[in-house]
């Protein structure tokens, strides 16, 4: 297993190598280029991020992530020439010394929340989720509202040149039936998943994020059992998971411990986001902090059953709280983050160590 945290370049992170460097137990980053998506990932621009990140003495193994061009998803033609360039920035990444890939196919958006710096009754902030005011958002508002308390900083999957297409690709989806969708999953899969085998890079799919429909889109990635479906559209071991906990776990419906259990013993969770979330209602929540105590998650039953499965994949810690005055990109804090390295470590110091003697 190793410890890595998430990594923003080009000066658009108030987080430093050096600091993630001086973090305990922390081997490399998951990070990105800003390529428009759909164009193909320079090599050069590549070669010089892997040099910064060596630099730092921090391996990049992990890319989170290559988003996928909406054509690729909707199924339409032009996706071909989309899936060849997705091919060749492959090709790229493993040049460089990438061996899994964090990747997404979430019609539209990437990811919502009400409020991206929710106050606490502790004075921290944390991103929270309130399905009717979310409901009550067009993708315009909804841009704004996300855009508006991000602090400057970019927001993954809120890309500035998607944001004017959005109100007409959710309309696109209005017809999209969840099974025409799964057929555009899997002619993907079939074209990526034997590149990725050739070139060893683990493919590994994020959750929907909230795990439930929102604005009539197709959602897929939600539960076991459509995690089930996924993962039979394409059987390789290539095909498989970022386990996100926060994400999954936003739905009082999915037993997280059980989860990982299931897909882990399978071999097919490559990369984990682990974080706790706090249920409000059953589609209202509040993210946490990362121990168990600070929400409604078993994070050492988490952690258990990763170490149980055998898991010898990347892990991050998810998004944490705005702690201690830290101005951040919201979610990618250090302070919080850090907190959250090194908790998820010592739980899986003490798994490892009692495991091998009980
Ligand atoms: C949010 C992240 C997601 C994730 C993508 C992967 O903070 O977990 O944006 O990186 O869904 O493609």
């Amino acid at each position: 297993m190793k410890m890595i945290l998430r990594w923003f370049p080009d000066g658009d992170d108030s987080v430093t190598l050096q600091q993630i460097r001086q973090t305990p137990g922390i081997s490399g980053v998951a990070t990105c280029l800003k390529i428009p998506v759909g164009e193909v990932w320079p090599l050069e621009r590549l070669q010089a991020l892997r040099n910064e990140v060596n630099d730092a003495q921090l391996e990049m193994e992990v890319i989170e992530s290559v988003n996928i061009h909406e054509d690729i998803k909707k199924g339409l033609d032009a996706r071909d020439r989309y899936i060849e360039n997705y091919i060749a920035t492959l090709r790229n990444l493993h040049a460089v010394g990438v061996k899994c890939l964090c990747y997404n196919f979430m019609p539209v958006i990437d990811w919502a929340r009400s409020d991206l710096a929710f106050p606490l009754e502790d004075g921290s902030t944390v991103m929270a989720y309130r399905h009717d005011e979310v409901v009550k958002l067009n993708p315009s508002t909804m841009a704004d509202a996300m855009l508006g308390k991000s602090g400057g900083y970019s927001l993954p999957g809120w890309e500035p040149e998607r944001l004017g297409q959005m109100a007409a690709d959710i309309e696109f989806y209005q017809d999209v039936s969840v099974e025409k969708y799964w057929k555009n999953m899997k002619y993907f899969l079939d074209a990526i998943v034997p590149i990725a085998e050739e070139l060893d890079i683990q493919m590994a799919i994020h959750p929907d994020d909230p795990p439930w429909p929102l604005y009539g889109l197709p959602k897929v990635i939600t539960n076991a059992e459509n995690i089930h479906e996924f993962l039979a559209l394409n059987n390789s071991r290539y095909n498989g998971l970022t386990f996100c906990t926060g994400s999954l776990g936003s739905s009082v419906d999915n037993d997280i411990p059980a989860m990982l259990r299931e897909f882990g013993k399978e071999g097919r969770i490559h990369f984990a986001h682990l974080r706790n979330v706090r249920h409000l209602s059953p589609k209202d929540f509040d993210e946490a902090a990362h121990l168990s105590s600070c929400g409604d998650l078993d994070m050492f039953e988490v952690v258990m059953a990763l170490c149980e499965s055998g898991f010898n994949g990347y892990i991050r810690p998810d998004h944490g709280r705005m702690i201690w005055g830290e101005k951040a990109r919201p979610g990618y804090g250090l302070y919080d983050r850090a907190l959250g390295a090194s908790y998820l470590l010592g739980l899986w110091e003490a798994i490892d160590i009692l495991s091998g003697r009980l």
